[in-house]
């Protein structure tokens, strides 16, 4: 390197300088801790692309976020300067930035965020985005993802919205040519230009080869995302100079090499310049300090929340009478209370705006009620649920309407990988209050994908909580209970057929219906005289179809039935189902989709648990496709037929 660089990087930009040999050293140092044995798992530094993180971090300010991924680093100590609360993060530490729970690829401190799922980071820092956007508050969200996440398609998903609604996002692409092992010359097609530009998203290019232009293309980039408040991507051509992530490095060792020789920290570190060797003295002195105290921090205290997952908590029941009203009303009026008592709350996605009020019209008006805080959304259920997620993170309080329960296959990752974990694996509880509604179920003549009961999917995602609507309990109590306390991610699943009926209070005759005291109340219906001989438990939709069943089996052959119907099926409170069983030792669990490894499973999971002696087990859903002809759909979807055939059957 000339005198001219050195002097610019020693002298100009001296601090930033700094900054970016911390990085390489503390990158060197966690490969050497990793040969002796000290870290575990695996780590994926960034030697070589330190002045990405730098370059971006210096044109920031104060309330910018930054959404990071497995290589983060550098990001991390560029934004931060935190390097002890890094090295004890890896070393597993409780003084680590997350406790030692996040560990190398999952960092987090108030305006950073990292995770180790490619792609997946981009739809959460739009949402993110658009929380700055509707504060008005001139800060952006930038997010760093890698050449080879150019294969990931929720990216594209995302460019489209965020140029769409004109988001103050930053994707600051770090070209290093490979994924993992594969050159991204082989699975990239078109240019990356082009695909950008494709979305009418500003596309600037650099690279880390000359720092002066990079910081400039930096700023420039940063500045035309605040200035214009609109997406901008960042090319930045760079080589990552050692492996993918421990040792896995089949690269051709002359390239390496070539490139080794164009960077400009190995340049530094190679000069005779004093003060660079002063310099990093100093650096490695302090590094060495931070892995000597890290050494001396106690271990990761982390202790699974696993309590609360497998609840059991005694309830009491009362007796309600709630207004006859038709549900999608309730649920139209509980979201029509939440945007004029919540300025935060936003509901987003697909058609749900004005005239068309979302395909089963749960939104009817509230965009013109409410301008701007009800949002179409293109189809993307993947981004729409990131961007939920990014919202949530954000102070707001976001919900997401996915059209057909069908589509929610699609927001799996964002849900399972992203929402659930932002609660716990960053070692803070933090809250992610996102509201995903969604409608489940057939008996419409929909078909194979637009008729399925998939709520069983979702059931056991840490920090998920799913709520059922049903016609016994008003979706407004439900919805405002849940908006009142809401910490964690909920799905709410409204049953198509719900929509049509009433929330209903009429007595059935010979039955009395209570409710109990909880949050989310679970439905009790026992017979009025007499000890009932067994228990039905069903959720959602499917308490019609019991109710009938039970008032037959009543009828027609003096069998009687007790009816648990919760409103929340995950986290599932067992206590009245067990409460129910333990009197009648004979229990039927009911269920609209399939039967294996579902609601059903977990009952009866839960009976052996508690060492319930029972006399009879067993378990109502389908187990295969839903026909669109209706008479082949009826006869396959669980009904009160099939309920009563089987309550008659274990008494014969
Ligand atoms: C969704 C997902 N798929 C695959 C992986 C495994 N994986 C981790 S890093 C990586 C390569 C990523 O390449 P790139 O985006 O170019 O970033 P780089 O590693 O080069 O920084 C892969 C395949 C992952 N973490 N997430």
């Amino acid at each position: 390197m000339n005198k001219r660089k050195i002097d610019m990087l020693m002298k100009d930009c001296y601090e930033l300088t700094v900054t970016a040999l911390t990085i390489r050293k503390v990158e060197e140092r966690l490969l050497e801790l990793f040969s002796e044995g000290v870290l575990n798992g695996t780590i994926h530094t960034c030697i070589g692309q330190e002045w990405t993180g730098v370059a971006v971090a210096n044109a920031l300010q104060a309330g910018d976020t930054v959404f990071s991924n497995h290589r983060g680093h550098g990001h991390y100590i560029a934004l931060t300067g935190d390097v002890y609360g890094l090295i004890a993060e890896i070393m597993g530490k409780d003084d680590g930035v997350c406790g030692g729970v996040g560990g190398s690829q999952h960092l987090h401190t108030e305006n950073f965020f990292s995770n180790g799922i490619q792609g997946g980071m981009v739809p959460v820092a739009a949402g993110r985005a658009l929380a700055n956007a509707l504060q008005g508050n001139n800060a952006i969200s930038v997010v760093f993802i890698g050449d080879g996440t150019l294969g990931e398609g929720v990216i594209y998903e995302t460019f489209n919205i965020a140029s769409k609604w004109q988001l103050p996002l930053l994707v600051v692409l770090e070209n290093n040519q490979y994924a993992q092992s594969t050159p991204t010359s082989l699975t990239l097609a078109g240019n990356i230009r082009d695909r950008v530009r494709g979305f009418g998203i500003e596309y600037i290019k650099c690279d880390t080869w000359d720092i002066a232009g990079l910081l400039d293309s930096a700023k420039e980039a940063v500045d035309c995302v605040r200035k214009n408040q609109k997406p901008v991507l960042l090319e930045i051509d760079t080589y990552r100079l050692k492996a993918h992530s421990k040792g896995d490095d089949l690269r051709d060792p002359v390239e390496i090499s070539r490139y080794a020789g164009q960077d400009s920290i190995n340049a530094l570190l190679e000069s005779d310049v004093p003060r660079v060797a002063e310099t990093v003295n100093q650096i490695d002195s302090n590094i060495q300090q931070a892995i000597t105290k890290a050494r001396e921090a106690t271990l990761c205290s982390f202790a699974p929340a696993s309590n609360s997952v497998r609840q059991y908590q005694s309830v009491t029941w009362r007796t309600e009478s709630f207004a006859r009203q038709r549900i999608i009303t309730s649920i139209n009026l509980s979201l029509q209370s939440l945007l004029e008592n919540n300025s935060k709350a936003v509901i987003i996605g697909e058609d749900i705006e004005a005239p068309y009020g979302g395909a089963f019209k749960a939104t009817k008006d509230l965009s013109t009620l409410f301008p701007g805080r009800v949002k179409n959304t293109p189809i993307s259920e993947g981004a729409i649920t990131g961007v939920g997620i990014g919202l949530a993170l954000s102070g707001f309080l976001p919900v997401v309407e996915i059209m057909f329960g069908d589509f929610m296959t699609l927001t799996f990752d964002q849900l399972l990988q992203h929402a659930g974990k932002f609660c716990e694996m960053y070692g803070k509880d933090l809250d992610v209050p996102l509201i995903i509604r969604t409608p489940m179920g057939g008996r419409r003549g929909y078909g194979p994908t637009h008729s399925q009961s998939l709520e069983k999917f979702f059931l056991g995602i840490p920090n998920l909580e799913v709520i059922a609507y049903n016609h016994r309990v008003s979706p407004a109590l439900i919805f405002g209970n849940l908006c009142k306390t809401i910490r964690r991610p909920t799905l709410i699943i409204e049953n198509k057929v719900l929509y049509t009926q009433h929330v209903d209070s009429t007595p059935m005759p010979g039955f009395r219906i209570n409710i109990s005291d909880e949050l989310f109340p679970t439905v009790r219906i026992s017979p009025s005289t007499g000890d009932p001989q067994v228990t039905l438990v069903c959720y959602g939709g499917m308490l019609a179809e019991v109710e009938i069943a039970a008032a037959a089996a009543f009828d027609e052959n003096e069998i009687l039935c007790e009816i648990i119907c919760p409103s929340i099926i995950n986290p599932l409170n067992a206590y009245p189902i067990l409460e129910s069983a333990r009197k009648t030792r004979r229990l039927i669990t009911v269920e609209e989709g399939p039967s294996i490894a579902a609601l059903g499973s977990e009952v009866a999971a839960r009976i052996l648990e508690h060492s319930l002696p029972i006399a009879h087990y067993s378990r109502i859903g389908y187990d295969s496709t839903i026909p669109s002809s209706a008479s082949r759909e009826s006869r396959l979807i669980t009904n009160a037929e099939s309920i009563f055939e089987r309550i008659v059957e274990i008494f014969k």
